[in-house]
Parts: C-alpha cells; sequence; structure tokens
C-alpha cells in the first residue's frame, strides 16, 4: 500500500519536517500533500485527515496515524531495514528517551523561536529560560555525539574528542586551524565551546584562525567569543602566531613577576 504523508507549510511546521526528513533519508517513498497552515480553511482540511487537527498525518491506505513520535514508529515497524532506531537496545532506549524529551520539552525554546526560515538572519536576545533550552539540547547532541559519533559536525567530531582526550599533553597556547572546515553546525559550535573551556580549566588559552564565511559568522552569531576571548579569534594563522607568543610573554612575565613577589 503506497504512503502518503499530510504535512504542513516546510517554512513553518517543524513537526512535519521530522517523518518527512526520516523518510527521505531511508529512502521511504511516499506521496506528499501540503496544508497551508493557519489560513482560512486550514483546520477543516486536516480534520479531513485527523480528528486532533495536527499535521503531519501518515496515510496508509485506509489507516491515518497522526504524532509524530507514532508515525516514526510505525515506519520503523513497517520498514525494519532502514533502521530509524538503533540496534543496541540501550542505544535505542537512549534515542527514544531523546525524542520523547524533544517532543514534550522545550516550551520556553518553542515559544520564543517558532521555525521561520523566512525570517532574516540575526541576533535575538532570549531570556534565561530559552537559553537554558538551547543548552540543554546542546548537551543532548554533545552526550550523544560522544557515546556514538555522528555525522553531524561535517567530520569535525572526531578531531575535537581527540584534542580533548589529550588536553593535559597539549602546550599553553593551542592555535585550532579552522581554514579546512567548510562548513559547521550548532553541535560543531558546542564542541568547539566545550574544548575552549576544558581547555581554558587547564589552563591552556585557545586560539582559532583562518575561520571560513559560514563558521566565522554562526561562530559570532553563538557568541563563541565569550569562551575564547574575541582577541584570540584570528584572521589566519600569522595573526594566531603572533598572539601565541603575546599570550606565552606575558605568561612568562607572569610567571616571572610570581617569583619575584
Ligand atoms: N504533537 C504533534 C504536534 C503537531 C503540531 O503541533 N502540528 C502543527 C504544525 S507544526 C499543526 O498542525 N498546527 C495546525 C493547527 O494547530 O491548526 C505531533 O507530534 O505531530
Amino acid at each position: 500500500m503506497s504512503l502518503t504523508l499530510v504535512i504542513g507549510n516546510k517554512n513553518y511546521s517543524s513537526w512535519s519536517f521530522r517523518p518527512w526528513i526520516a523518510m527521505k533519508v531511508a529512502g521511504i517513498p511516499f506521496e506528499e500533500r501540503v496544508i497551508p497552515l493557519y489560513e482560512p480553511g486550514s483546520r477543516e482540511e486536516i480534520l479531513r485527515y485527523s480528528s486532533a487537527g495536527k499535521v503531519p498525518v501518515l496515510l496508509d491506505g485506509e489507516n491515518a496515524i497522526w504524532e509524530t513520535i507514532a508515525i516514526l514508529e510505525y515506519l520503523a515497524e513497517r520498514f525494519p531495514k532502514a533502521e530509524l532506531w538503533p540496534r543496541e537496545a540501550y542505544a535505542r532506549a537512549h534515542a527514544r528517551a531523546v525524542a520523547a524529551e524533544m517532543h514534550a520539552g522545550f516550551q520556553a525554546l518553542r515559544k520564543a523561536c517558532p521555525m521561520n526560515m523566512w525570517l532574516p538572519r540575526k541576533q535575538r536576545p532570549q531570556n534565561e529560560e530559552v537559553i537554558e533550552n538551547v543548552r540543554r539540547i546542546g548537551a543532548i547532541w554533545w552526550d550523544c555525539l560522544q557515546r556514538y559519533g555522528g555525522p553531524f559536525l561535517f567530520g569535525a567530531t572526531d578531531k575535537i574528542s581527540v584534542v580533548t582526550e589529550k588536553i593535559h599533553k597539549l602546550p599553553p597556547v593551542v592555535i585550532l586551524r579552522l581554514r579546512n572546515m567548510t562548513a559547521i553546525d550548532a553541535t560543531g559550535i558546542a564542541a568547539l565551546e566545550e574544548l575552549a573551556d576544558q581547555l581554558q580549566k587547564s589552563g591552556r588559552a585557545m586560539l582559532v584562525c583562518g575561520a571560513r564565511p559560514q563558521p566565522e559568522a554562526l561562530m559570532r552569531e553563538a557568541g563563541f567569543d565569550r569562551h575564547v576571548g574575541s582577541e584570540n579569534i584570528c584572521e589566519n594563522i600569522t595573526v594566531a602566531l603572533g598572539r601565541a607568543e603575546a599570550i606565552r610573554k606575558a605568561g612568562l612575565v607572569m610567571a616571572t613577576r610570581a617569583r619575584e613577589a
């Protein structure tokens, strides 16, 4: 039986994206029916498919499945080869817990930042509850990436965790050359922030240099400078080496002063 996924506009309905992305990535064939949301007649149109009055709704012949988690569980059962959930029991439970937390939580973030991809990108001050939600999401991703690895971060996570593991062997100033990192996402930023914080805790300084436009813009938006200090974000390696030398000298001066005192 062929599947139809009834969804809202992709610009506003992040819920619709959940099964849509899963089905696309898993290669599950389906037809897509889009209902423009929040327009006269939208509600009546949705109610034709689900009395819950919400999209997405998966239609499998006569059967309608609503609620994203139920849709994904149904797809996982119908298409076991797609391996929508992890194979290993604890990893599966972990993934389900994260999906359930995402499903039920993050109210402050949802309220303050509803999805709208047409909005121009700009810094929007947020309250502490929203920032806490974002921190929690970063922590979830960081934990998942640490445990299971993954393609997020565009390949940068492994390299970063290798650095983190050997932190005590690193010199007092660590320069991260970002020129080969073509793009970064929120998990990547979180990983870099974590690394900067850990280096600082161990008494080391971190410099980054050579960031390309996309990572540079995202780091700026995320307030990455709060973790490393804006003077430690350098345009290129020459500037970074100069800065490293200045830090080293200042460190030596401080050490000498401490000895003299
Ligand atoms: N818990 C539901 C949430 C679905 C939801 O809130 N859908 C929104 C679109 S993002 C909707 O249908 N809104 C239309 C309306 O409320 O009239 C799920 O997981 O599917």
